[in-house]
Formats: structure tokens, C-alpha cells, sequence
């Protein structure tokens, strides 16, 4: 992408409606633009993000066997009136009603559609399991809308659904959701530690939140400390397999937020110097509730006994656009954001530092060509502005590697180099310059 074709409105100023890191620089790399209170539209910089990190997630819900599908934003009361959620959530949920004059809502979450759609079509035990998951906006009437799109009303959410035939076998499906969401946090440069939580309107008694530790967390967590650093399962783990070692390795260790922490168990299970107490972002949360929809809803299937069962449920949501704030506040600096290579916008950026100038022109578009072709995605700053201007929009926006040309590197033959985290520079050649980026990206996506 030329940067002169591109739309990326950068704000010069500190938005003084923007309280913390994320939401700072989202509003000033042009990434957001809010429309009413809670409500955003995802400009090209901020959406690119956004539909990274959306694939990362949906990559790992397939490796976990999840299938994917599209349910509508709005549905009609009745199913909320079966499942008797429609009095109990609340003033968050919006509720419209149509010509007619029927109820619909525009949807905080999907359990009610989703067993509908299982009730309609699934009869016996030899179709299960079965997990089915969607990528859909949300809305919820939040009480109190902040920190951007941290927490907003409209959202957009991974969620995933899991039937099965017995409670038992239900518990195995939560456990490859578990194990999925460790690597999908981890693949988008995230430490995110599953901890104890309540289960608010979804419902049931075993569920974990994914909380990644920020000063600026909405959420106050007491976990061991050894949580933090635990190595992943990786994304050649065998989902067939038997995944309770994994989770009760995590489990066991204590990790609670504040509405289920209990200050005397955490002293007594974890050594004084083990303890830590921070703030944290919940970036997933997955729920087993059994039968709390499948019963008043009656969505049965025939086991093999003959007899039959109410399928014992499971659901997994991700805030795929939360998500975009929380690793924006897990890494960034004094100059802005810095992008981890697995979700970056773009794998680089190309500082023509004389644009006009025959030489740094072609060397310039030479570079575009080169790491365009090797699919690196590169973004080139082919603008007239003062080269200051340049570096600290580059910044800013925070793409991995920045590659400066100008005139007097070009008479030696090198283009600076500038690794945006450690903020180093090494000056290449453009063919080595290219090597080292390619090279760079080459374990990116397992
Ligand atoms: N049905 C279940 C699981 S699919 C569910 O709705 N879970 S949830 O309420 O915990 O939401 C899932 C994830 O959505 C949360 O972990 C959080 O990351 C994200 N989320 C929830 N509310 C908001 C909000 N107001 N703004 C941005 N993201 C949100």
C-alpha cells in the first residue's frame, strides 16, 4: 500500500477523551472514529488489525474441530421467552420491535439461536459433539461505555457453541477450548492466564476467564505468578487427545478474579513470593452450563441406550475487537504502538526520506516490489512530508521494521533498518535489508 493511496487520518494531537494507551493511539494512528457514545467505526488501519486477529482466533477454532457458520445480529424475542433470558437480561440488551409490532433485539449473545438450530436438525448421539461457532457483532447496552473499544456497546465476538451428549463428554469439549484459547493468545504475542470466574448471565458453574495483566485492566486478578510464564500447548497438539493434564496444569494453580477471590485460600495455596495481584483485560471467556438452554428449549437427541437425552452445552466467546485495544495496552511504547509480526497491519514500512529524487524513488519502489511479491505487505511512505513527520507517524502506527531511504545511504549502497521494538537500526544493503524481513516473518503463522 502507498501511503499517499491509503486513508489513515493520524491525529497530531492527545485526544482528551482517551484515558489510556489503546485508546489514545488508536484515536490518533486513525485507527477508530467513534460515532455515538460506544459506537466505532473501524477505519482501514484499525479494521486490517481487527480481521487479523479474526482469523488468527478462527484458524484455532478450526484446529480445535470448532465449525464455522453466520447467524444474524438481530433475533426475535420468542426464543429469549422460551429460555426465560428475555426478562432476566436486563436493560443491556436492546430491544426494537418491527412493523408489526414484534419483539426482536439485536443480539448480546447467541445460546437461545444456536439451540434453536440444533433442536431443528440434530436427532441422535452419533452426530455429536458438535461445536459451532460464528464471528458476529454484538451489542450491549453497556451502563457505562470506556476506554474505546475496550468497552463499547456494538462489538465484534468470536462465539462458539458445544452439544454433547453427556456432561461428561461436554467437559471434553471445554477442554479444547481451553487448550485452543492458550494458543491463540500466545499466536497474537499475548500471555493470557485462564482464571476462576463468575459466569454473570450466560450461567453454570465451570467456567474460566482469559485475562492478559495490564495496569490499565478493567478487572483486579490474583493468580500464582508461575501462570504468567507457562509455555502454551502449541498448535501441533493432538485435539483427539486427552487434554485434562493440560488444563488441570493450570487449573491447579490459583488464579481468580475479584468477584471469585478468596484472599485466605490464596494465601494458603500460594508461597508469599508467588502471589501476584494486578490488573487484567479479559479477552475470552468460555462457559460449561449443561442443560441451561438445551432443557426449556428441548433440545434432545437419542443416545445409544435408546433413551433420550438433553444435550449438555458449552459456549466460548472471544472479543476479537477488544482484543485490538488489549494487545495495543500489552505492547506499546512512549511513540506508540508496537505490533506484534502476527497481527501487524502491515509487515513493514518504507520511509522515503526524498520523494522526487530519481535514485531514492527507485530504490524505494524497488523495495515495495520486492517485499510486496515475497508477501510481506509492505506500507510505503511515498507522502511529501518533512522526514520528522515521517518517522513519527512510522512510529506510531508501529509496524515491526521500518526501512529509511535517502540520498546519502544510497551513496554507500544501504537503507537504514529499524526493528520498531528495540528500537535498533542496522544499515543493509536493499537486498539484505529484504533477506532479514523475509526471514523475520518466516515462523509467523504456524
Ligand atoms: N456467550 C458467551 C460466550 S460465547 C459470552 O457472551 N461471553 S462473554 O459475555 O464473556 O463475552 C465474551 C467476550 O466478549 C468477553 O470475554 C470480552 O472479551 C468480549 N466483550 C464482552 N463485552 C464487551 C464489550 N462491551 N466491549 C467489547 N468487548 C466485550
Amino acid at each position: 500500500m502507498r501511503l499517499s493511496r491509503y486513508f489513515l487520518p493520524v491525529l497530531k494531537e492527545t485526544p482528551s477523551e482517551a484515558s489510556i494507551a489503546s485508546h489514545r493511539y488508536m484515536l490518533r494512528a486513525g485507527m477508530i472514529k467513534q460515532q455515538s457514545a460506544g459506537l466505532y467505526s473501524w477505519l482501514p488501519l484499525g479494521f486490517k488489525v481487527m480481521k487479523r486477529i479474526e482469523q488468527i482466533t478462527r484458524e484455532e477454532q478450526n484446529r480445535a474441530g470448532a465449525v464455522e457458520m453466520l447467524m444474524p445480529t438481530i433475533q426475535g424475542a420468542d426464543l429469549w421467552r422460551e429460555s426465560g433470558r428475555y426478562d432476566d437480561y436486563g436493560q443491556e440488551m436492546l430491544r426494537i420491535k418491527d412493523r408489526s409490532d414484534r419483539d426482536l433485539l439485536y443480539g448480546p449473545t447467541n445460546e437461545e439461536v444456536i439451540t434453536d438450530i440444533f433442536r431443528s436438525f440434530v436427532r441422535s448421539y452419533k452426530d455429536l459433539p458438535i461445536n459451532l461457532y460464528h464471528i458476529q457483532w454484538k451489542f450491549r447496552d453497556e451502563v457505562r461505555p470506556r476506554f474505546g473499544i475496550m468497552r463499547c456497546r456494538e462489538f465484534l465476538m468470536k462465539d462458539a457453541y458445544s452439544f454433547d451428549i453427556s456432561m461428561e463428554e461436554a467437559v471434553r469439549s471445554y477442554n479444547k477450548m481451553f487448550v485452543a484459547y492458550l494458543n491463540t493468545f500466545a499466536r497474537m504475542g499475548l500471555k493470557a492466564v485462564p482464571m476462576r470466574a463468575d459466569t454473570g448471565p450466560i450461567g453454570g458453574d465451570l467456567s474460566h476467564e482469559f485475562l492478559i495483566l495490564a495496569d490499565t485492566g478493567e478487572s483486579e486478578v490474583f493468580c500464582h505468578k508461575d501462570l504468567v510464564d507457562m509455555v502454551v500447548p502449541g498448535t501441533d497438539i493432538d485435539f483427539d487427545s486427552d487434554l485434562q493434564p493440560i488444563v488441570d496444569q493450570r487449573t491447579a494453580l490459583y488464579a481468580a478474579t475479584d468477584e471469585m477471590h478468596d484472599q485466605a485460600a490464596f494465601e494458603a495455596q500460594v508461597p508469599a513470593d508467588k502471589r501476584l495481584s494486578a490488573r487484567g483485560i479479559e479477552v475470552g471467556h468460555i462457559f460449561c452450563f449443561g442443560d441451561k438452554y438445551s432443557k426449556p428449549l428441548g433440545a434432545k437427541v437419542m443416545g445409544s441406550d435408546g433413551k433420550e437425552h438433553v444435550a449438555q452445552m458449552g459456549s466460548y466467546g472471544v472479543g476479537v475487537s477488544r482484543l485490538v485495544g488489549g494487545i495495543i495496552e500489552a505492547s506499546h511504547d512512549e511513540n506508540g504502538i508496537i505490533w506484534p509480526k502476527s497481527v501487524t497491519p502491515f509487515g513493514a514500512g518504507i520511509i522515503n526520506l526524498k520523494v522526487g529524487d530519481a535514485e531514492a524513488d527507485a530504490a524505494c519502489e524497488d523495495l515495495y516490489s520486492k517485499l510486496s511479491t515475497a508477501g510481506i505487505d509492505p506500507l510505503y511512505d511515498d507522502k511529501n512530508d518533512r522526514g520528522g513527520v515521517k518517522f513519527s507517524r512510522m512510529d506510531l502506527i508501529g509496524l515491526p521494521y521500518q526501512l529509511v531511504v535517502g540520498p546519502r545511504g544510497l551513496k554507500d549502497g544501504v537503507v537504514e533498518v529499524k526493528d520498531r521494538k528495540t528500537g535498533e537500526k542496522q544499515n543493509l544493503s536493499p537486498g539484505a535489508a529484504i533477506n532479514m524481513i523475509i526471514f523475520a516473518y518466516k515462523d509467523v503463522n504456524p
